[in-house]
């Protein structure tokens, strides 16, 4: 149930965010649009205001690069205090990028899904004309294709991130022994604009910074061309988490593209790429975990953090493997649970690995947008008490703390950035 007093604690948060064209995710911190901040805003906005959720879903596809991707930041209005500003991309003139200035590669494809959730609630289906759904369908099936395609090395169709920021999880400890590999040199200069609204130990440490920026210098110089990233970049990881997000989107693309009575063969047969790969890719039997994979090292990488559970958002654990995340792992005091050093769940990274970061931005605090995304996938598999214990907490802590980034699992207490967007807009998705 949504109190009247959270709707009007969103609808202020969400309208003082609002640049006209998107939602920004914060007031100080990220001054632009970003990819899965905005699909997830638009949830939100569907609560209050149906027509500008469409619009957010209208204003991020407009940014679609010529060769399927939609990029990760736009900066539809020019650049302000935000560290990378639009040139530092060094886009202009790529036959293959868009039309609005933006970095140069993609976060994780969440948006099919939230159509999909937007054209199945009455006060919003009726807003969009079947004309506009077919242009934004012919839109994410390319962003997909690219994905499963352009992004893929190997043949599996398991696509390839080239950055950090790719996974949305920028510094998170699974891909810290890919960054401490990895020396920067000739970095451009550049001044940090982060650690001026949030505390730096809040945020990703000097070191990581480093090579974040060093990373896009290599894709600069390689002129971001696709088959170059693949066969350069130090950084080529096959993510779980973008890749459950990538196997629900092809889902929810295909159930669109029946309605608008579409051929959908070409995404049934990335469904079933990535079924028949899933596994013996990323699960481990003794530890009952999914392990992201490092496709340059060829191995996986073995960090227990929130990414398994993910999985059950896109259905592709099996019954018994779904039970061995719950049981072994989520319910785990040790690990992700309350009860034992922790107080609130789902921590981004185990609390008995060695990297654990309580306070440390994707090293262990609590997001309100992966607690979401589990919540979707406890329902999915019928752990419907434990899905709504865990979206009763987390909106607990929301309305103790207030609309922030991320929050200590230890404590509760609000650390990153306020008055966040997706935070406020997950709270109504949760309520609701
Ligand atoms: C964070 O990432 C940006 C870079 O893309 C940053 O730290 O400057 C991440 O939490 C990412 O997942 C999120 O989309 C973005 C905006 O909220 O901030």
């Amino acid at each position: 149930m949504i109190s009247e007093s959270l709707l009007a604690r969103v609808r202020t948060t969400l309208k003082g965010n609002d640049t006209g064209t998107f939602i920004k995710p914060s007031p100080g911190q990220y001054p632009h649009q970003w990819n899965w901040d905005s699909a997830v805003i638009a949830l939100g906005l569907s609560h209050f205001d149906p027509a500008r959720a469409w619009a957010e879903v209208e204003s991020l596809l407009t940014s679609q690069w010529r060769d399927g991707m939609v990029p990760h930041i736009i900066y539809h209005h020019g650049p302000s205090d935000y560290f990378p500003p639009p040139d530092f991309w060094q886009t202009a003139g790529l036959a293959r990028a868009g039309d609005i200035p933006s970095s140069a590669f993609t976060q994780p494809p969440i948006l099919a899904s939230v159509v999909r959730m937007l054209l199945e609630r009455p006060s919003t289906s009726g807003l969009i004309d079947d004309a506009t759904l077919r242009r934004h369908y012919e839109r994410m099936l390319a962003w997909q294709r690219w994905l499963h395609v352009t992004r893929c090395p190997d043949g599996t169709g398991l696509p390839c991130l080239i950055h950090p920021w790719e996974s949305g999880a920028d510094n998170s400890p699974r891909w810290a022994a890919i960054l401490d590999g990895i020396t920067p040199v000739d970095l451009p200069p550049f001044k940090r604009r982060d650690t001026v609204h949030v505390k730096a130990d809040e945020r990703p440490r000097p070191e990581d910074y480093a090579r974040f920026v060093h990373i896009i210098n290599l894709g600069r110089q390689l002129r971001w061309e696709p088959a170059a990233l693949l066969a350069r970049m130090p950084f080529l990881v096959q993510d779980i988490m973008y890749i459950a997000i990538l196997h629900r989107a092809d889902e929810d693309l295909a159930w669109l593209g029946a309605r608008l009575r579409a051929d959908t063969r070409e995404i049934e047969g990335w469904r079933a790429s990535t079924t028949a790969i899933f596994d013996q890719r990323f699960w481990d039997e003794k530890r009952g975990l999914y392990f992201d994979y490092d496709a340059r090292a060829g191995h996986r990488i073995e960090i227990a953090s929130y990414a398994p559970f993910t999985t059950l958002f896109a259905g592709l654990p099996t019954t018994a493997q779904a039970a061995r995340l719950v049981n072994e792992h989520l319910l785990n005091p040790a690990e992700f649970a309350p009860g034992g050093p922790l107080k609130f769940g789902v921590p981004t990274i185990a609390a008995n690995e060695p990297l654990f970061g309580p306070r440390r931005y994707w090293c262990g605090p609590v997001w309100v947008i992966i607690n979401w995304i589990i919540t979707i996938g406890l329902r999915r598999y019928g752990y419907a008490d434990l899905a709504d214990k865990l979206a009763a907490d987390t909106l607990g802590l929301v309305e103790a703390q207030g609309f922030h980034e991320y929050y200590d699992p230890r404590d509760g207490s609000a650390c990153g950035a306020a008055d966040f967007s997706w935070s406020a807009a997950l709270a109504l998705e949760m309520a609701a």
